[in-house]
Formats: C-alpha cells, sequence, structure tokens
C-alpha cells in the first residue's frame, strides 16, 4: 500500500454516540482527496462500543484502524497512535470534530509551509468559538495562564485537540511523553520548543460539544499537578537534550 501523506488519529473514549458520524465524515473527506492517507482510531478504558465501532470501520474501509490499549488516558492513546501512524503528517483529531475535518488541510502542504507542528487555536486572531458556555472558556483561559507561566510562554491555546506534527517531529517528541493524561499536549509543545521545532498556531472556527469526558474539579487539580511534574522533570534533566 502506498505510503499516507496524512494520519489522522483519534483518542477515542466512550465515544460510541459520537464516534460513528465523525468516522463517516472522515472518510467521505478522504474520498475526495488526492492525498494517500490513514485513520488510526486508539481506544483504551471504554465501557462502551467504542472498540466494536472503529473495528467496524476497519473492516469495511481500508483506511481504517482500530488500536486498543490496556493503559488509560488520552496522552497514553495519542502518543501510541502517532508512534504507530506512517504519515508524512501526523493530525491528532478529537473524536467529536468540534474543528470540521475540512480544515485538516489548512494544517499541511502545500496550503501551509514551513511548519513542523502546527497547532489549532481558539484564540488567535480570527478563531471562533461557537456555543461555548461562557465558565468553560473561563476556566479554559486560567490554565493557560498557568501554561504560559509554566511551560510555554505566548502559546495562547495548547489544550485544543487538533494538533499535526510532522514525521520527524512525531518520531522525537512521541517517545519522551511521559504525561498519560490530558496535560500530555503541554509536555510535547514543551519538549518541541526546546528541540527547536516551529510551532505555528492556526485559527480555527471551533464548535462547542457537549458531553466532555474532562471532570473539572479532578482532573483540573491533577492538570496543574501535571505543570509542575514536567518542570521538576525539565530540571532534574529527565528530558533527552
Ligand atoms: N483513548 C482515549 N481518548 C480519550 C480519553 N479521554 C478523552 N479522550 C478523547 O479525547 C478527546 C477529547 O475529549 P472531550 O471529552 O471532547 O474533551 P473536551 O473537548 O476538552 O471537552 C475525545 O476524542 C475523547 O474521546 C482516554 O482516556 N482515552
Ligand atoms: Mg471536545
Amino acid at each position: 500500500m502506498e505510503k499516507p501523506f496524512l494520519s489522522i488519529v483519534i483518542p477515542a473514549y466512550n465515544e460510541e454516540t459520537r464516534l460513528p458520524t465523525s468516522l463517516e465524515k472522515i472518510a467521505a473527506f478522504l474520498a475526495a482527496q488526492s492525498y494517500p492517507a490513514e485513520v488510526l482510531v486508539v481506544e483504551n478504558g471504554s465501557s462502551d462500543a467504542t472498540y466494536a465501532i472503529a473495528q467496524e470501520f476497519e473492516k469495511k474501509n481500508a483506511l481504517f484502524h482500530a488500536i486498543h490499549i490496556e493503559e488509560r488516558g488520552k496522552g497514553i492513546a495519542v502518543k501510541t497512535g502517532m508512534l504507530a501512524a506512517q504519515g508524512a503528517y501526523r493530525f491528532i483529531c478529537d473524536a467529536d470534530l468540534s474543528m470540521p475535518i475540512e480544515e485538516v488541510n489548512r494544517f499541511i502542504p502545500p496550503q501551509l509551509q514551513g511548519c513542523d507542528i502546527a497547532i489549532a487555536s481558539r484564540e488567535a486572531p480570527g478563531a471562533q468559538r461557537i456555543g461555548e458556555p461562557a465558565y468553560r472558556h473561563f476556566i479554559g483561559r486560567i490554565f493557560n495562564s498557568f501554561v504560559k507561566v509554566m511551560a510555554l510562554p505566548g502559546l495562547q491555546d495548547t489544550q485544543c485537540g487538533f494538533k499535526c506534527f510532522s514525521a520527524t517531529a512525531a518520531e522525537r517528541l512521541f517517545p519522551q511523553q511521559t504525561i498519560m493524561g490530558w496535560t500530555f499536549d503541554v509536555e510535547v509543545l514543551f519538549l518541541a520548543r526546546r528541540y527547536g521545532y516551529t510551532i505555528c498556531e492556526i485559527p480555527i472556527r471551533w464548535y462547542f460539544s457537549e458531553h466532555s469526558k474532562v471532570k473539572f474539579l479532578r482532573d483540573s487539580l491533577h492538570m496543574a499537578g501535571d505543570l509542575f511534574r514536567i518542570r521538576w522533570r525539565a530540571i532534574t534533566k529527565g528530558y533527552e537534550r
């Protein structure tokens, strides 16, 4: 089979309601593109039919692959997918498609040139957040202030679930990822800066989707702790130079 130009990596946890529609949309989108592609759905810890749905797609469409892992967390699912992917560009994509999939072409050549990493931003000039409750936005902004102080000065939105990595960047960064939960983005981007990869922010239209898997109190505390873990690991030279 031809080597994919684009790999779409979808972490999926208890997504039986949102996943089928999203996979249909992605299949239709890719069928209309001229480049070879693949889709990796990485599931862990679900108590519903998420994995079975991914397997069904794998059976009926050769571009789709279903992966199940035991260890829990979004971070480990993304890491597994990004390292199993074969594409020249590897795109992390939330199962809810809160960014319309058509936008993916703005993250890769020929439309985007000279970026090792392109991250979707809901804060960059021109971005739109549609339907998001004010309190959710506010919590996100507070977390971002901590992220800027602790790890990534100047980046306005590290937590959006749509990010594209060149194969070279992915293969250098993801093996070093140690954060297996929600804050993995910060760690990977922190390392990316350290190694001198170019990070471009792409303003997107982002549609709020109900049924977030983020548990506010528990996850916020854990995410704040992760920021300290990243700093500590950097200070104690835990990351490869
Ligand atoms: N594989 C896997 N995916 C996860 C896990 N937690 C969240 N996700 C996925 O991460 C993506 C973002 O989750 P979502 O609930 O939409 O978060 P929000 O957009 O920040 O509210 C979705 O595709 C989820 O299915 C997990 O533990 N494992
Ligand atoms: Mg979401």
